[in-house]
């Protein structure tokens, strides 16, 4: 159901239940999360990339284990914070830069684990939708708190509650995903950015996701307070130190991730 590999310094965890359009069922989600957390905690790994299986990223939560919790009066088994709010959070704090190759349609909270990634690279033919209000739900798996980031609230609030689908042209001009290639190059492209960034500086990289996020729901002198903490924190790692040498060596740094 979900698969982990490290090649390159790069931890790929992938979705793998095409059949179902690798939707979420609690077991899916529960793997998805012990592998995510081996990808944070993996010394091997400086960066990881998320990807489905077959024609789609991942269809959001499974409708018909959904279906069957409803009808027997368990609601929805306390999934969003037992599986997706952990899921989410993983994703947006791990100390390293996670990379979604979005292969295919994305919906629901396939989408909302798309938007927690650092970048997105999307095939042509994918397509983002917040499937949410269609069948009588609001957001979760932090959409309402990613999609408004990445494209405004007016925009979030449109999409959330038109539910209308995103094509990935549409997609890149609003900004939600870095980049559009051909179907067949998007796991490709993915890996060479994420083997890009799995070859920086993977402390920094950390720094800069906790800068973000906090920047995101702080004050100006809040935000500046930690930044000057932040870099105490860089400036003290030996890929600083190396990389101002190679600059004045007029050399090319080299990363370690120390
Ligand atoms: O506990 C909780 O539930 C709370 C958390 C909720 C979070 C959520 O994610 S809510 C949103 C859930 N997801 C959806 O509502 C999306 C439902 N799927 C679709 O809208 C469409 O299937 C897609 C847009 C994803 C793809 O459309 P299309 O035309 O390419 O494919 P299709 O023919 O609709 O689906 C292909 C198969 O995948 C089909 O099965 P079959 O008939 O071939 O046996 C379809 O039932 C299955 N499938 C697609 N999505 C799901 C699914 N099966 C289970 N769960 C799904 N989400």
């Amino acid at each position: 159901m979900i698969s982990y590999d490290v090649t390159d310094a790069v931890a790929t965890v992938t979705l793998d239940r095409p059949d179902a359009m690798n939707s979420l069922t609690a077991e899916v989600k529960s793997a998805l999360l012990d592998a995510l957390r081996r990808a944070a905690d993996d010394p091997e790994a400086r960066a990881v990339l998320l990807t489905g299986s077959g024609r789609a990223f991942c269809a959001g939560q499974d409708l018909r284990e959904h279906a069957a919790n409803l009808e027997a009066g368990r609601g929805l088994a306390d999934t969003v914070r037992a599986h997706y709010n952990p899921i989410v959070e993983l994703i947006t704090t791990m100390p390293k830069p996670v990379v979604a190759a979005v292969n295919g349609v994305a919906a629901g909270a396939g989408a909302s684990l798309a938007f927690a990634c650092d970048l997105r690279v999307a095939s042509e033919k994918a397509k983002f939708a917040m499937a949410f209000a269609g069948i009588g739900l609001a957001p979760d798996s932090g959409a309402s708190w990613t999609l408004q980031r990445l494209v405004g609230p007016a925009r979030a609030a449109e999409l959330l509650l038109l539910g209308e689908p995103l094509d990935a042209a549409r997609a890149l001009e609003l900004g939600v995903v870095t980049r559009v290639v051909a179907p067949g190059d998007v796991l490709k492209t993915a890996q060479e950015l994420a083997v890009r960034l799995a070859a920086g500086p993977t402390r920094a990289y950390a720094a800069t996701k906790r800068a973000l996020a906090y920047a995101a729901a702080h004050s100006l002198p809040e935000a500046l307070a930690l930044e000057a903490d932040l870099q105490d924190e860089c400036a003290a790692t030996e890929d600083h130190l190396g990389a101002t040498r190679a600059f004045l060596a007029k050399e090319q740094p080299s990363f370690r991730g120390r």
